[in-house]
């Protein structure tokens, strides 16, 4: 069934937190675990979510949360996924929030690892398209042209001069299962797109985050599937 406002669980998972009014990243971690439920466990790296989500003694999350090194996100959440397997626990989702420096940056070399080794796992990639718990310094997957603190704009360089890689291509260029994109802009369409994670066929998301400015989130999935086909959604 389509998920819609109406159906939408009504728990919170994420509250308390202390994002930016108006925050699409924490919109996205809100809404996500929502659809996933409470036996989602997360992880997230450095960056605006963790920052804003662990702030001892207010804990943000009510279902299990762990914040992982920078580069590490896909590690953790293959290791969660490993232990729980072990132990005999099936009835859970490990799923990574991370930003778009732990994502395309500094963080793919793990997630490439992930995705060759086809684990059941989710990661979810909000891109706002910069480093921005530290201030604004250009990742790669900032835009051409955007000023940043590393980029700056002026009369001798504008902006940044590299285009933004295409994370979503390199995703799917691993023979991965299911890619798409999506925005919470356009919130029916995020819901059913991780919706869509709990079903095995699906497994990588990509997602643009609308508001006062672009901002943009990276999903991904990793399963095992008997057939492995390249799904592709953007
Ligand atoms: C290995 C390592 N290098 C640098 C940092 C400092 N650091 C913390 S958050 C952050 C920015 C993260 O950017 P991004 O992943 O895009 O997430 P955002 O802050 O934009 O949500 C940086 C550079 C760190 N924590 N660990
Ligand atoms: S800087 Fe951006 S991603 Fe970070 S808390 Fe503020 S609105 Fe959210
Ligand atoms: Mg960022």
């Amino acid at each position: 069934m389509a998920v819609t406002a109406k159906n939408l669980c009504k728990d919170e998972f994420f509250y308390g937190h202390k994002a930016c009014a108006g925050c699409g990243g924490s919109l996205a971690v809100r809404n996500a675990l929502k659809v996933l439920g409470k036996n989602a466990v997360a992880v997230l790296p450095a960056g605006c979510m963790s920052a804003v989500g662990f702030n001892f003694p207010q804990l943000c999350f009510a279902n299990n949360a762990i914040i992982s090194t920078f580069a590490g996100t896909s590690s953790m959440l293959t290791g969660i996924e490993a232990g729980f397997r072990r132990r005999g626990i099936t009835d859970f989702t490990a799923v990574g929030f991370a930003g778009d420096g732990g994502t395309a940056d500094i963080g793919i070399q793990a997630l490439s690892g992930a995705i060759d080794r086809n684990d059941n796992i989710i990661y979810i990639c909000y891109d706002n398209e910069a480093y921005m718990n530290t201030g604004i310094q250009k990742s790669g997957l900032t835009p051409f042209g955007a000023k940043t603190t590393t980029t700056p704009a002026g009369e001798n360089i504008r902006g940044n001069i590299r285009p933004k890689k295409n994370m979503f291509e390199i995703v799917a260029a691993h023979d991965i299962s299911y890619a798409a994109t999506a925005t919470v802009g356009y919130m029916t369409d995020f819901l059913n797109k991780i919706e869509m994670l709990h079903i095995p066929e699906k497994i990588f998301m990509r997602l643009h985050l609308l508001l006062l400015f672009l901002m943009m989130v990276l999903l991904m999935r990793t399963l095992s599937l008997k057939m492995r086909k390249t799904a592709s959604k953007r």
